[in-house]
């Protein structure tokens, strides 16, 4: 597929989930390069650098986009030629590709060791991660039941309920402001999540937010399943994550927002629920309380303020 296609179909939400978004940028990047001819290195990163810039410019949250290019972009800055920087982009994306795979493998093993038999959990949106919790128990023979938002205005919930319905987990779907009517009846709260900041804030669909304070008013444990790249290390230096905010034409029908002078339709697509709200953040390294999110960062990820003020001198 080429670099725009896939950049269209992020844009476009065909790809969605801030892990496919991951996969689908790296995967672009290595089908980019290997289709280059450029004699001149110089002409190639160019071409690189660029095509970066069309998939960084797709949609601004998820923080995988980002960490997913830039593992594929630093892996030929010591090739001397195109052939050699082709490669190392090849085995790069290809490595990306298979350890977001394990990764989200991973959090099923270490999320389901959450969630005991009888649990009623209330899932948020479509998390690869988190149903990767879900489907694991599941599969361990636990008797469990979910409870599904809709998830306006994009229905990813749809999503959801079909994956869990095909698995045989018994589902209720309820429309997003029902959540504070059923939370008591919930266990565990799991979702996914687009980016974590270095204090364990979690971005994550919009209404994940109003969800986390009604778990935490009915004393309902919230767990976040997250692959470590999620994790976003610019947050160190105090930078905001971007929220993204969508066309008005997803929530309201344009023939009758034209009706409407007065009416402004807001429609973010993310919002952020503060890491008190958070019991546990599940990653492929382990279950950890947010807080931990600076030694995720840090030690696993590779960036200190020092790495930052190398990176910018
Ligand atoms: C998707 C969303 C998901 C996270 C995590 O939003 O908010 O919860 O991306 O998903 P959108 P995953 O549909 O707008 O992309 O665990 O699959 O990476």
């Amino acid at each position: 597929m080429l670099l725009n296609d896939t950049a269209d179909q992020i844009r476009s939400m065909e790809i969605r989930g801030a892990g496919r978004i991951a996969r689908a940028a790296a995967g672009a990047l290595r089908d980019y390069a290997a289709g280059r001819e450029d004699q001149e290195m110089s002409a190639f990163r160019r071409a690189m650098r660029e095509a970066a810039a069309v998939l960084l410019e797709t949609r601004p949250t998820a923080v995988s986009l980002p960490n997913a290019v830039q593992y594929v972009m630093r892996s030929f800055a010591e090739a001397s030629t195109p052939e050699e920087a082709k490669a190392a982009i090849r085995s790069a994306a290809d490595s990306f590709i298979l350890s977001s795979h394990h990764a989200v493998e991973w959090i099923g093993e270490i999320g389901a060791r959450h969630i005991s038999d009888g649990d009623r959990i209330l899932t948020h949106c479509n998390s690869e991660a988190a149903l990767a919790c879900i489907l694991t128990a599941h599969r361990q023979g636990k008797e469990i039941e979910v409870v599904a938002t809709e998830v306006r205005p994009r229905n990813q919930g749809l999503l959801t309920i079909r994956t869990l319905n095909d698995a045989g987990i018994r589902t209720e779907y309820i429309v997003d402001s029902a959540v504070r009517t059923f939370i008591n009846d919930a266990d565990l709260v799991i979702t996914g999540s687009d980016a974590i900041t270095v204090n364990g804030a979690v971005v994550n669909k919009i209404g994940t937010s109003q969800i986390a304070l009604a778990a935490h008013e009915a004393r309902t444990n919230m767990i976040v399943a997250a692959e470590t790249y999620k994790f976003a290390p610019r947050t160190i230096l105090g930078e905001r994550i971007a929220i993204e905010e969508r066309g008005a034409e997803e929530v309201l029908d344009p023939a009758i927002a034209a009706g409407l002078p007065n009416v402004t339709v807001r429609n973010p697509a993310f919002d952020v629920t503060p890491a008190s709200y958070v019991d546990l953040i599940v990653t492929e390294m382990g279950a950890i309380p947010p807080v931990m999110a600076c030694i995720i960062i840090r030690d696993h990820l590779g960036w200190g303020i020092e790495e930052f003020h190398k990176a910018f001198e």
